[in-house]
């Protein structure tokens, strides 16, 4: 039973690379963050309570923040009582990145799936917002309103890591303190233009995501070798090659010689490079030391509602439409909300793989729920459909008439390098054939997109909509993204 240690005790997050300056420091219940000359901002820490009986650090353990006589008084709702998964003893899944988009939807779907759950973030995508000025779309609670929220709602406790993954020590102490028997880390820095803003945010992102990614391997062989290691990756490894895209890995008939190999990577953004590398790191130690894992290479995820996120204002997920953050569908449906032209990069024949992030909360339970052999390194492309840019334009013209939306398109300069029009044809079976339901991007769909943007639109700032990372620009300078 979790219970109250202090209301004011001292976590530090801890320093790496150029991005965490000094200030970087949890100190009482203020934090401040200060990086690359940009805004400092800060937010409090309450009550922090952790699970006496696994904890072995006070600083590494900062779990539900509800009070403790209304923790006392809360029930499992009817809605989660039904809801088990398989087998006696219940899973112990740790999501690394649950504070962000899909590791939010994730985290409240495999609770109320009845799996225990524990969410590891060090906060860094709200800083982000901070530092650059960006907001979501959609109002979020702090995490910890949203996990006592959640409590009070459904009767489920998610456990709460705050820390850095890559800080060894903090990572092997929430290894020892949750035991998880699956891991699912969706921990990394994930924006393309990101990565591509300067050289220190380039050599941030590769160096948060790989070497985070090596500490999860590390912990998992010293502390938990039967663990499941589910690693979301991304399917612009493999760029757009004049083949099919397998899943995975590739036969190749050579000189009268024949090998299944890893598929031909080819990706374009520093970004994109580091899922790479966390491959190759992950692949290697399943070979070398049994580890076993899956590498989910997901496609663009649209959409923001789930039923648990639905079920109070306090659960809403983050929805990112800015120029830096926001990913292609999502940006369309609040662009058409607000009027602005849709931002077409290009000649708009940019093909990629989409799926509904209720479909990414279902990939990473079947993933789970059907875990790798040990020693397996095991690639599911994970998405639902391929539509080219010029196509989601399309399709949002559409649903927009039918709100009454007049939606325009233009054409805006590439800011990135990449080909704009090309063959795509990526397979996509080893989801559905573990059962994956998917939900496609029917007119409906849409339309419940399209209205959230509209429902929140007064929250946009139209100045965030333009692309203002150039990948021809690049330098070692650092840049400060204009507010
Ligand atoms: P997000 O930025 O919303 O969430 C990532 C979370 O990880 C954030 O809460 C952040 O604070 C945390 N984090 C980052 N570095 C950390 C570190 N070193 N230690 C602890 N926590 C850390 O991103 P998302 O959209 O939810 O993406 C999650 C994962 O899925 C990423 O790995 C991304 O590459 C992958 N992915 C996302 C999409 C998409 O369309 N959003 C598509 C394909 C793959
Ligand atoms: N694009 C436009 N206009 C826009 C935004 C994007 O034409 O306003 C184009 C881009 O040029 C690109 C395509 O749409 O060709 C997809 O761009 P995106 O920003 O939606 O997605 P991307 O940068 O690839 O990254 C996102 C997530 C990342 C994930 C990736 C999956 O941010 O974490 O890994 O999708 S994938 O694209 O399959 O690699």
């Amino acid at each position: 039973m979790a219970h109250l240690i202090s209301t004011s005790c001292s976590i530090s997050i801890p320093s790496r690379s150029n991005f965490c300056s000094k200030e970087q420091n949890i100190v009482g219940t203020k934090v401040s963050f200060a990086s690359f000359g940009s805004q400092v901002s800060s937010f409090s820490l309450k009550k922090l309570i952790h699970r006496g009986e696994r904890s072995q650090r006070v600083c590494t353990i900062h779990a539900t923040t509800l009070p403790l006589t209304e923790e006392a008084k809360t029930q499992p709702s009817s809605a989660s009582t039904n809801i088990s998964h398989e087998g006696s003893k219940k899973k112990r899944v740790m999501i690394i990145g649950g504070d962000g988009y899909c590791g939010w939807a994730t985290a409240l779907h495999l609770s109320k799936k009845n799996y225990e759950v524990a969410i590891v973030d060090n906060l860094v995508r709200r800083n982000f917002d901070q530092q650059l000025g960006l907001d979501s779309l959609t109002p979020i609670s702090s995490i910890h309103n949203r996990i006592r929220r959640w409590k009070s709602i459904t009767g489920k406790t998610i456990d709460l890591y705050i820390g850095d993954v890559c800080d060894f020590e903090f990572l092997s102490e929430t290894f020892k303190s949750f035991e998880p028997t699956s891991v699912v880390h969706f921990g990394e820095q994930r924006s393309a233009p990101y990565s591509m803003i300067d050289r220190s945010r380039a050599v941030y992102t590769q160096h948060n995501n790989v070497i985070g990614t090596i500490n999860v391997l590390f912990a998992i062989k010293e502390y938990s070798e039967e663990c499941h290691l589910v690693k979301l990756g991304t399917m612009g490894e493999y760029g757009t090659p004049n083949i099919d895209i397998e899943e995975g890995y590739i036969t190749i008939n050579h000189n009268g010689r024949s090998d299944t190999l890893p598929y031909p990577k080819q990706a374009s953004s520093f970004y994109h490079l580091s899922k790479v590398h966390d491959s190759n790191n992950i692949a290697f130690t399943c070979k070398a030391w049994g580890i076993r894992a899956t590498d989910l290479n997901q496609g663009v995820v649209y959409g923001v509602r789930t039923d648990e996120t639905d079920m109070h204002e306090e659960l809403y997920n983050r929805f990112d439409y800015d120029g830096i953050f926001g990913t292609a569908l999502n940006r369309f449906c609040v662009q058409a909300a607000v009027g602005h032209p849709l931002t077409v990069y290009g000649k708009g024949g940019q093909t990629r793989g989409y799926l509904d992030i209720r479909d990414t909360v279902q990939c990473v339970e079947l993933a789970i729920a059907n875990p790798a052999q040990q020693g397996e390194f095991r690639v599911f492309n994970q998405f639902t459909e391929q539509f080219s840019v010029n196509e989601l334009a399309a399709l949002v013209t559409k649903a927009g008439a039918k709100l009454g939306i007049d939606v325009k398109t233009i054409s805006v300069p590439n800011p990135r390098v990449e080909a704009e029009e090309h063959y795509y044809n990526a397979k996509h079976s080893k989801l559905t054939e573990l059962g994956l339901k998917p939900h496609l991007l029917s007119d409906s769909l849409l339309d419940s997109v399209l209205n959230i943007a509209v429902k929140f639109k007064d929250r946009v700032d139209t100045k965030q909509i333009m692309p203002s990372v150039s990948w021809k620009k690049i330098g070692v300078k650092p840049k400060t993204i204009a507010a």
